[in-house]
């Protein structure tokens, strides 16, 4: 049995005790819900940092609204269906089915009269590729002048009372600000224990903005996104911070040929006139009869794709960028985009399960110690034997401790046992530092060096009871990864013992990383593949 279907026994389990308590049930049912469901990852940040742009350009269409007004505060679910669907849910009484509308593109999310402090979420159903393998949920911009928004989004996230309902979070932010260290350190601390920060990852947002739309803006995000990285406090409190110009990722991920053939034409005016009339977003839009395109085209292009945008798409055209998908392409390419989706498809949705199981354990656990009832101990012994002895939460937690105090092991050691145990990824090539295309005999080779060189480690006298610990936690990692090239040294998979006392340490985990790779609808090349639909599906 995988954690997975340890977690799905065990809800079973607390539902009989819960019997006829119908808020306990409720609860239950969701957890049940939730173990079924792809991950969810929360999109988060202070007011206007460009969420719901950066969602858009993750779903490849403009569906969440931006710049939008009263619907901005209310969290919003985007999750997979066959067919477009609106469901609100107040806080007291039945859901509703609302009309599914679209203005300009971006849905109309009326609140049916209610007031945003009444409702509990919108659930929006939607037919994308990409909700296949991860459910999206927009939230209301933190920190906001209303602290009623920002307290919805942090009841959300990090409530007082019970671990988050996300399962990762994309944190947003533009300079760094203390409430941003704040919200970010009040999400960790949701996560009791386990997977602390292994479950957040940070962007700089409208990252064009950040060089004044200057063509070399990204690379001047860069350098600022590290620079955070290294020295701002967010070191043990998100797994990286990618510079994102989400604005012209969405733009380019739903170009239209009308606005391909408008680039074309910037591309082909005189260089004068060209940087003239590119000089700064107000000298763009301003009447002009070098260009056939009319203020309000232009005003659109700039809405639509930023001064940055305009300028990188122009370039690029000149650069031979022939037609509009390969324009889009390139664009995307451009905008940090893929680094942040191919960010979420390795470290997030490759331990979906493990998240998931994770924040279910947390909450059960919660139940039974908060309302306890006969029979709950043998059911909180069961959830403290699949935290212990399930590996891939094992990994999550000394990945946590890694990154909060660092490991009990010389600095490269450490640094090599993070790889391990899935710092850069789950895959055999990424935990063994091969290349992408390494086969199976290569794999074999080197888990087989790791496996001296950790054993030895372990074994020696000179090493301490806690890197013996953590070496325990490697060498597993690689019999696992032994496991899945058919090679010498994993014990293959074995039964976990939920109920009825679990195996000793070490020895008998499932080997649940073969069940957790699967096909991403967020990893990079999709992004490409994916821009073929996108005419077709705009006009939804
Ligand atoms: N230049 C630039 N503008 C952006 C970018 N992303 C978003 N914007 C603009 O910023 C404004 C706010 O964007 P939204 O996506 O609505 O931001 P949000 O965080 O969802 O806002 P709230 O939900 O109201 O907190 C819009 O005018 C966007 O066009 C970006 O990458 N670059
Ligand atoms: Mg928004």
């Amino acid at each position: 049995m995988t954690p997975l279907d340890d977690a799905v026994v065990l809800v079973r389990a607390v539902r009989g005790l819960y019997d006829g308590d119908a808020a306990a049930l409720g609860v239950l049912d969701e957890l049940d819900r939730r173990l079924h469901e792809p991950l969810r990852v929360a999109i988060a940040g202070i007011v206007k940092a460009g969420k719901s742009t950066l969602l858009n350009a993750l779903l490849g269409e403009r569906i969440a609204p931006t710049d939008a007004g009263e619907c901005t505060r209310v969290v919003t679910w985007y999750r997979y269906a066959d067919t477009p669907s609106i469901t609100l849910h107040p806080r007291e009484g039945q859901p509703r089915r609302l009309p599914v509308r679209r203005v300009h593109g971006q849905l109309a999310l009326d609140l049916a009269g209610l007031p945003p402090e009444d409702i509990d979420r919108i659930d929006i159903g939607w037919p994308s590729r990409v909700l296949r393998s991860v459910i999206l949920i927009d939230t209301p911009g933190i920190a906001s002048l209303s602290r009623d928004v920002s307290a919805r989004s942090a009841a959300f996230l990090a409530p007082d009372d019970a671990p988050s309902s996300a399962d990762a979070i994309v944190y947003l932010l533009r300079h760094l600000h203390p409430s941003d260290v704040r919200f970010l350190e009040a999400f960790r601390d949701t996560a009791a224990g386990a997977s602390r920060t292994v479950n957040a990852v940070a962007v700089l947002s409208r990252a064009d903005e950040i060089g004044s739309g200057r063509i070399d803006s990204l690379l001047s995000a860069g350098k600022v996104a590290l620079r955070y990285e290294r020295d701002g406090g967010l070191a043990s409190l998100a797994l990286g911070v990618i510079p994102v110009a989400g604005l012209l990722a969405e733009g380019a991920r739903t170009l239209r040929e009308a606005e391909f053939a408008a680039f074309r034409e910037l591309a082909a005016l005189d260089r004068a006139d060209r940087e003239g009339l590119l000089t700064s977003a107000d000298r763009f839009v301003r009447p002009s009869d070098v260009v056939t395109l009319g203020e309000q085209e232009r005003r659109d292009l700039l809405a639509r794709f930023g001064i940055y945008g305009v300028r990188l798409a122009t370039s690029l055209v000149r650069a031979g960028a022939t037609d509009s998908s390969e324009l889009a392409d390139r664009l995307v390419q451009h905008s940090g985009l893929q680094d942040l989706s191919g960010f979420i498809q390795r470290q997030f949705e490759s331990r979906a399960t493990t998240l998931k199981v994770r924040g279910v354990l947390d909450t059960l656990e919660r139940l039974l110690r908060g309302t306890p009832r006969d029979g709950s101990t043998p059911i909180l012994a069961g959830i403290e034997r699949i935290q212990a002895t399930a590996h891939s939460l094992r990994e999550l937690s000394v990945l946590s401790q890694a990154r909060v105090t660092g490991l009990p092991l010389p600095a490269a050691e450490a640094a090599d046992a993070v790889r391990i145990i899935g710092g850069d990824g789950t895959a055999p090539a990424a935990r063994l530092a091969l290349s992408v295309g390494a086969d199976d005999a290569e794999v074999r080779a080197r888990v087989a060096l790791e496996l001296d060189r950790w054993r030895a480690t372990s074994q020696s006298p000179l090493t301490e009871r806690a890197a013996r610990e953590v070496c325990r936690v490697v060498i597993r990692s690689l019999e696992e990864v032994a496991s899945e090239v058919g090679g010498a040294g994993g014990d293959g998979p074995a039964a976990d013992v939920v109920l009825a006392g679990g195996p000793g340490d070490g020895g008998g985990e499932g080997a649940h990383h073969q069940g957790e790779q699967h096909q991403s609808g967020l990893g990079g090349e999709d992004l490409t593949q994916q821009h073929a639909s996108v005419p077709a599906t705009h006009q939804l």
